[in-house]
């Protein structure tokens, strides 16, 4: 888009760096001729020569560089700032590896590496033109001019660049994903020692920086892996933090008109970087460039989950990037006397406040570093902003605290995934809510068409009819389509309880194996999502839920009242076909745990009900809807710290309620594993003896509440009136509003509307 943008400020030519280690785009081809506005003519192109465009479509991999949340927010928030005309870049990395592929084998999670790139990226144009050089390891030097780091080692940071169109605006933005390229100066002691094989093997191993994308979420690894892998972490957001910055202080004489959002601590080193080019190579003193450091920065918190939180051992950020840990040394110098200014003689708190950790092995705690080095911090929904401003930080910095609730980009998430009901809503309201989400608020009136009603009734039947033809394909299950759709697809976590849901599978069960002749709402429970490869208990709950869905699947007396399918691996593109299909959405994290969530958002704007807690986005989207219209239930954050107060004791619930205590015996007993009947006695142990997530505590609740999903169901006319109102309130959860909000709160630019072309009107384009 060139030096133009459509934000005021065009002068200063402002620009925005979204850093993120992960952007889980999925697919590109459909929503390319979407954003571009040539899907028809495409289809009908190829259908003219006899092609099928949805043939085609399928050959496409998913491009998987994340994990879940976070890494999707990243893709949405790319479009959004492309499609609001933004001069925005995405900066990441170019894994050659993505998230793996999950296989169940027997019950089980198989991991398969995602070889995405075998067939080459079509999408993808390297510029090793803009190639740049990052240093690693070596020393510092004092010198007369200052400090000097010398004796490193240097890798090539290779960007290849990949186009984000907006949304028939006319306007390209790009992604910049970097590559690890080893230099071509092999080490001449293998030279002068013959081994030129050895020095030609050993390019590898710096390139193995971008080789594969971890596949942890909310979970941090700072000591255990294997050394090389230890010191992959912090390189790995060096070389990006040092590629990208390099590239910003290039292209920007004066620097503040640069925004540099970081997508969570991954790519914080971004702040000592700066610090570093500022002071090292560009001589400013440190006043100054700690000016534009903290102008520059803004920090997005995603989880308060503990062990999610990185904290870098100094010992080796000492041996990988020494100056960098200087200047962080000296960064939280000047912290702590403003901290000891304010706080007169309060070394508790100091050391709370500190951003190295002395307890045990030192450590940097890098969402202090991150709070410290930017002006502005925020949550990703409002309870999750008023959490982490009241207990990552206690009292400091308070004002550079902001709240920026998710969103999702309606494009994909409606207009790509679900295009049925696009076009229904569309006759209704016309096609404006693409950009303006808020518009969806004019279908409010029609909760009393039943025309309209018949025809949201008759898109989610078609849904489910295509996903339930595929189903019995790919899992050999016959599917009941009149009966709830009911899904929860997410990574596998404690907090998110899988559990829970599992619980109430098992209740279903019991209640008609005890009262076989009665009467039930027939459901077919999906579950869907990856573990951690290393996280024992998540791939235990896997295995849980497949054999329960053993059980209850091949019981006759059951039928086709309850089917339980676990959704074999999970990922962008399989949300697209799953969630235009579901009836009841299962947003269950314990009240405090779940920063916001998106996939919530996406089944609402869907037209799916949710059951929930008071957790995240479900605060808001409930505030949005009315509370008649989703199924709350379970403890407060309130109650669920006053429960921790107190103590929690999970046998107490086991004692009074019968209908857990069965479910609990019989995971315990095998009866869901009778090759393997001790298969499941670690979870039971972890829900008696050690839940952090107080699952036995919001169990009756749920399963009350469930009850009362199942009595709305079978008044199918009221649950497609809570259907339309869901899709009717969702206009605040789209992304080109949280973008405009950080736009103008934490950039600084302003959105120019009338600049913006009208949608389906593209402006001339004036290139040079
Ligand atoms: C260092 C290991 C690691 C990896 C990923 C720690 C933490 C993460 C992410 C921050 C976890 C994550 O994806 N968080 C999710 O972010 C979403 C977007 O804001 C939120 O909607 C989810 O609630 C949050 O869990």
């Amino acid at each position: 888009m060139g030096e133009h943008c459509y934000w005021e400020g065009d002068e200063i030519q402002w620009r925005v760096y979204y850093l993120s280690l992960e952007y889980y785009m999925g697919r590109s081809l459909t929503n390319t001729m979407i954003n571009l506005g040539i899907q028809s003519a495409c289809d009908e192109a190829l259908y003219q020569l006899g092609l099928d465009i949805e043939e085609l479509e399928a050959l496409e991999e998913d491009a998987g560089l994340g994990n879940g949340g976070l890494g999707r927010l990243a893709a949405c928030f790319l479009d959004s700032m492309a499609t609001l005309g933004m001069a925005a870049y995405g900066y990441g990395i170019r894994y050659e590896y993505g998230i793996f592929a999950q296989k169940i084998k027997n019950g089980e999670q198989v991991e398969e590496p995602d070889d995405w790139l075998r067939f080459g990226n079509p999408w993808e144009k390297a510029r090793p033109e803009y190639m740049i050089p990052v240093n690693f390891y070596g020393r510092v030097e004092d010198t007369p001019q200052g400090k000097k780091w010398v004796d490193t080692q240097i890798v090539f940071a290779m960007p290849y660049d990949n186009p984000i169109p907006g949304y028939k605006n006319n306007v390209v933005n790009t992604m910049r994903l970097w590559s690890a390229k080893s230099t071509n100066n092999f080490d001449l002691k293998f030279f002068n020692d013959g081994d030129y094989i050895q020095a030609v093997l050993d390019r590898n191993q710096s390139e193995n920086i971008s080789r594969v994308l971890y596949p942890n979420d909310n979970f941090f690894e700072g000591k255990e892996l294997r050394l090389n892998r230890v010191s992959c972490g912090p390189t790995l957001q060096h070389h990006q933090a040092s590629g990208s910055v390099a590239q910003i202080v290039r292209t920007s004489s004066t620097l503040p008109t640069v925004a540099l959002q970081l997508n969570d601590t991954h790519p914080s080193m971004a702040i000592p970087e700066l610090m570093r080019i500022l002071m090292d190579i560009e001589g400013l003193t440190w006043a100054r460039a700690w000016d534009i450091c903290v102008k520059t920065c803004a920090y997005t918190n995603h989880t308060v989950l503990p062990e999610a939180l990185e904290r870098w051992p100094t010992s080796m950020l000492e041996h990988i990037l020494p100056r960098h840990l200087q200047i962080i040394y000296e960064i939280n110098h000047h912290h702590l006397q403003e901290v000891a200014k304010r706080w007169p003689g309060d070394m508790d708190r100091m050391g709370r406040m500190s951003l190295v950790e002395e307890h045990g092995e030192k450590r940097i705690n890098m969402a202090h570093l991150a709070i410290v080095g930017a002006h502005a911090v925020n949550g990703v929904a409002a309870i999750h902003s008023e959490i982490i401003k009241r207990d990552l930080f206690q009292g400091l910095l308070r004002d550079r605290f902001q709240n920026k609730t998710n969103g999702i980009t309606p494009r994909r998430w409606l207009l790509l995934c679900n295009p049925t009901l696009a076009d229904a809503v569309a006759e209704k309201i016309g096609e404006e809510w693409v950009v303006h989400l808020d518009q969806l608020t004019k279908l409010k009136p029609l909760v009393n068409d039943s025309g309209f009603l018949r025809i949201i009734q008759v898109t989610k039947q078609e849904n489910k009819m295509r996903l339930a033809k595929q189903l019995e394909q790919d899992y050999g299950v016959k599917i009941n389509p009149s009966s709830m759709f009911d899904i929860q697809v997410k990574r596998i976590h404690e907090y998110k309880r899988q559990l829970l849901n599992c619980m109430h599978i098992i209740t279903l069960y019991n209640r008609i194996k005890a009262n076989p002749g009665g009467s039930f709402v027939p459901r077919t429970v999906m579950i869907g999502g990856k573990a951690a490869p290393g996280y024992h208990t998540a791939k235990q709950i896997i295995r849980l839920i497949c054999s329960v869905a053993q059980v209850v699947n091949n019981d006759p007396i059951v039928g086709d009242r309850l089917k339980v399918i676990y959704l074999e691996n999970y990922r962008v593109t399989l949300a697209e076909q799953i969630i235009p299909a579901a009836d009841l959405s299962e947003q269950l994290s314990t009240a405090g745990t779940e920063a916001s969530g998106t996939g919530n958002m996406k089944f609402m704007l869907n037209g799916a009900l949710t059951i929930g807690t008071l957790d995240g986005a479900n605060i808001e989207m409930m505030e949005e809807m009315g509370r008649e219209n989703i199924f709350i239930f379970g403890m407060t954050v309130e109650e669920v710290e006053e429960l921790k107060r107190t103590g929690y004791d999970a046998r107490s619930y086991y004692d009074k309620l019968p209908e857990l205590r069965q479910c609990v015996d019989q995971i315990d007993s095998g009866f869901f594993s009778p090759n393997n009947p001790d298969q499941f006695k670690d979870l039971v142990n972890i829900l008696m003896n050690h839940d952090r997530f107080y699952l036995f505590a919001d169990y009756e609740s749920y399963i009350k509440c469930q009850d009362e999903v199942n009595k709305l169901y079978q008044k199918p006319n009221e649950w497609a009136k809570k259907a339309l109102l869901n899709i009717a309130s969702s206009g605040k959860f789209s992304s080109d509003r949280t973008i405009s909000e950080y736009g103008r709160e934490i950039w600084g630019v302003e959105p120019s509307w009338e600049k913006l072309p009208a949608p389906h009107e593209p402006r001339e384009t004036e290139d040079k």
